[in-house]
């Protein structure tokens, strides 16, 4: 079977961070393991409180599931200081470890930040140079490349942008796009769209989660870059499709089998 790890914040709700990516893996077949960098509580209106693991404490997580299990594929989501994005950068290298998908998370859904403006220049500096594949939201894209993202052209001159800092692959996610959302694929040399469907419905949150969790273990199990993202985008247009409102703010997807209601 499978490995893969998820370096990624503690979401109470499970709407998103690694409880959303531990369900995508299970649902996807392969084994889910979770490095957890920050606890947070919060539920479908929004993020309440942020507790900080101690970096070393991140780190021992990693080195005691990549040494005994191994893993292969990781997926990097909430890192919250630039210590452990430094550490979490180190860690990479150290343990060889492959396939790695990063979620460059500054903001949740309720605009409360997740990444600290100091660890936006480590992770442009130190991580995405060891990334498979970047994939920020428009938001994300634009921070990181400094270029203003209204449609796919500018998210294609941002995407080759971010490809100067390093990753194999950068991965724009068009889904807060005016009009179709259409996501930009950068190869280092040329840009390729997914067209999607808008799915109409409430407010969502975790997809970003979803998606880069789907393509970690898609990459793990041996697809291409260009059919994970393909297959990835499938699974959570199906995930959206089965989302449930369960609290009073926003829908969370859906992975599993569809119970009795
Ligand atoms: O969806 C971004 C995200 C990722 N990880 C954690 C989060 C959130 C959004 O709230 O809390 C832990």
């Amino acid at each position: 079977m499978k490995r893969v790890l998820t370096i990624a914040g503690s979401d109470s709700s499970a709407g998103a961070g690694i409880q959303a990516d531990l369900k995508v893996f299970a649902q996807l077949g392969v084994y889910g393991m979770s490095a957890v960098t920050a606890v947070t509580a919060q539920n479908s209106r929004g993020v309440q409180k942020i507790y900080k693991v101690a970096p070393k404490i991140v780190a021992a997580q990693i080195d005691s599931v990549v040494r005994d299990i191994g893993a292969d594929a990781c997926k990097i989501g909430m890192l919250y200081s630039p210590q452990v994005v430094d550490l979490v950068a180190e860690r990479i290298e150290r343990r060889d470890i492959k396939n790695v998908v990063v979620d460059p998370i500054v903001f949740a859904k309720d605009g409360t930040r997740l990444l600290s403006a100091r660890a936006v220049s480590r992770m442009i500096n130190d991580l995405l140079p060891r990334a498979t594949l970047v994939a920020p939201n428009v938001a994300e894209a634009e921070l990181l490349s400094g270029i203003k993202v209204t449609d796919p052209q500018s998210a294609a001159m941002a995407a080759e942008q971010i490809s100067k800092f390093g990753p194999d692959y950068v991965l724009i996610k068009g889904g807060h796009l005016d009009g179709e959302p259409i996501d930009v694929l950068f190869d280092g040399q040329s840009a390729r769209e997914y067209r999607g469907e808008r799915v109409a419905g409430p407010p969502m949150r975790g997809t970003g989660c979803a998606l880069t969790a789907a393509i970690a273990a898609l990459l793990a199990q041996g697809h291409s870059v260009q059919d994970a993202v393909a297959f990835a985008k499938q699974f959570v247009a199906s995930a959206i499709a089965h989302a449930v409102k369960l609290g009073k703010g926003k829908v969370s997807f859906y992975t599993g089998t569809q119970g009795e209601g």
